[in-house]
């Protein structure tokens, strides 16, 4: 385990394609709202527009093969970004931040899905980054049933919904495996389940950390 500090109102969320982190996300940001905290919702890659704009690099399909390492290295860019232009200055004000993803995606798909050094990516998150969510909802869900609920969606797939499922089998085990080691950030959700009991599982879990980190 790191020694990075974690945030109390710093909440990622976590997941393959079509685990529901978009409805979770707006449930528990509504959930929040109604107790008068302010609530910033953001997004990885992104978050700022100058991290939206590297989101558009990674994410178009474009011609030319893209590396794994330029991709780490776009993904911490536009982390980095965010960190410093959102996250830390909504914290600041004492504002929740609830993002759909963070550094485990990094440490899932270019790590475990790539096969990027793990040892890399957790420097660059120690040096760049700089600190962990409080707490991690994990919306693990099998990746042939995340396909299915997204098929269709999209005409044109993004750069990373071309992969092959073995890397999405890669990442989810990664993500799974940084779970395991981390029990007490991560509430891991059974996303197979329907839709609003995916989202009263994980109000329920924020609800727990709430209390005591207003
Ligand atoms: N990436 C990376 O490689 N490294 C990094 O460091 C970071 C990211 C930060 C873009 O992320 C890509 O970037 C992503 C990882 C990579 N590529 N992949 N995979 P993204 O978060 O924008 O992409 P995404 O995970 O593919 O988003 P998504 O497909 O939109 O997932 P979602 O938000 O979890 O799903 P949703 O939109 O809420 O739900 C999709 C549909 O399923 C929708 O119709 C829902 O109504 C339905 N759904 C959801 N839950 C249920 C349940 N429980 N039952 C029935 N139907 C459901």
């Amino acid at each position: 385990m790191s020694g990075l500090p974690s945030h109390p109102r710093l909440v990622s969320l976590e997941g393959g394609e079509g685990a529901g982190k978009t409805t979770v996300l707006a449930a528990l940001r509504a959930g929040l709202e109604a107790t008068g905290r302010e609530v910033v919702v953001t997004r990885e890659p992104g978050g700022t527009p100058f991290a939206e704009r590297i989101r558009e690099l990674l994410l178009d399909p474009g011609a030319e093969p893209v590396s794994a390492e330029t991709e780490l290295l776009l993904m911490f860019a536009s982390r980095a970004q965010h960190v410093r232009a959102t996250v830390q200055p909504a914290l600041d004000r004492g504002a929740w931040v609830l993002t759909d993803r963070f550094t485990d995606s990094s440490f899932a798909y270019q790590g475990a899905g790539r096969g990027l050094d793990q040892g890399l990516i957790a420097l660059l998150e120690e040096r760049v980054v700089g600190l962990r969510p409080g707490l991690t909802l994990l919306l693990d869900l099998d990746v042939a049933q995340g396909r299915a609920r997204i098929e269709g969606r999209d005409p044109r797939p993004d750069r990373i919904e071309r992969e092959r499922d073995a890397f999405f089998e890669r990442a989810r085990a990664g993500v799974l495996a940084r779970a395991a080691a981390e029990p007490e950030r991560f509430r891991v959700l059974d996303a197979s389940r329907p839709l609003q009991e995916v989202v009263a599982a994980a109000v329920a879990a924020l609800r727990d950390r709430t209390e005591g980190a207003r």
